[in-house]
């Protein structure tokens, strides 16, 4: 088995038994600019904290897989320029040659259920790209969901993917795609997404219980649950719409591909709207610390 790196917080909670959240790394080093990565990181940690449970940042740090970064380490994290983006693929190499990467979905996912975690929070999941017919761009995170057994809570997958074909993948692959608390499906920046979702839940507990059910069942993968930005927070879907095609051209004429296409777009949807797709993204994440930590709680008390 490889050697997992608990933080002493993290360490001490699986000692007494506490209720553990999983949080990725890339959204700090590929996701958002210094300083505001940083700050949302440790907004995320106390949210979970204040919740009742407790938060293990995930990371790869000069080859160890970590499982809870101390303070220094995430400010460290978000300082670090050509951090590696590791998705699946990538993990392996990383450690073997002692390099620093910063998880996405699917690598938190696969690190998390190592270590037993069972629920994670993140901002939005990648997904289907817009013009996927032809540059194949498809998320690792979307087959991730299929194969590991983590609850993701999402705000839904990031409004610059191609949507209906995202829900299409995750059909196929099934995955349940659970909007909490309405119908629609959210997307990301925006409460809704003009597209109904596959599967709706109300409480933490009952998304906890089709957890359980699904291990029993005995299917394999995860749970995708989508959980609307609040009201207060959100840019409308008809605001978004124009500023993410303007952002997808330049994808094409600046010849961004692969890994790069997500923060790219994240940072040209930044300017186009001159920093409040940020400040939208930082209250979702929140938000879904709040819920993944009521979902890992359920997941803690309720019998096995
Ligand atoms: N959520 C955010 N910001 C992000 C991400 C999620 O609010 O930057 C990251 C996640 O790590 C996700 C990645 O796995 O974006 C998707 O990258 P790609 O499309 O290359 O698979
Ligand atoms: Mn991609």
């Amino acid at each position: 088995m490889i050697e997992l790196h608990y933080s002493p917080e993290v360490s001490d909670a699986r000692t007494h038994g506490q209720a553990i959240v999983a949080l990725e790394s890339t959204i700090i080093t590929h996701g958002m600019p210094f300083p505001q990565n940083v700050e949302t990181a440790r907004r995320v940690e106390a949210t979970v904290r204040a919740k009742g449970a407790v938060p293990a940042t995930i990371a790869v740090l000069e080859g160890k897989l970590r499982i809870g970064l101390s303070d220094t380490e995430l400010e460290q994290l978000a300082m670090t320029q050509d951090v590696m983006k590791l998705s699946r693929a990538d993990m392996a190499i990383a450690i073997t040659t002692g390099k620093t990467g910063a998880t996405t979905v699917a690598a938190t996912m696969i690190a998390a259920h190592l270590a037993g975690i069972k629920v994670f929070a993140t901002g939005g999941i990648g997904g289907v790209h817009r013009g996927a017919e032809e540059s194949f761009d498809i998320s690792a995170d979307l087959r991730e969901l299929a194969i590991t057994p983590v609850t993701v809570v999402s705000a839904g997958a990031k409004a610059i993917l191609d949507l209906p074909k995202t829900l299409e993948v995750l059909e196929t692959f099934g995955v349940p795609v659970i909007a909490y608390g309405q119908d629609e499906l959210p997307a990301f920046w925006s409460r809704d997404s003009g597209i109904g979702a596959p599967l709706r839940l109300d409480s933490a507990a009952d998304i906890a219980k089709s957890h359980r059910t699904r291990r029993d069942l005995g299917l394999s993968g995860g749970q995708l649950v989508a959980n609307p930005i609040p009201k207060a927070d959100e840019i409308p879907r008809s605001e978004l719409q124009t500023i993410v095609n303007k952002a997808q051209d330049s994808v094409g004429k600046n010849g961004i591909t692969g890994k790069d296409v997500t923060p790219y777009l994240l940072s040209r949807i930044f300017d186009l709207t001159d920093g409040r797709s940020l400040a939208s993204n930082i209250a979702l994440v929140l938000n879904n610390a709040r819920l993944a930590s009521a979902i890992a709680k359920e997941l803690n008390t309720t019998p096995a």
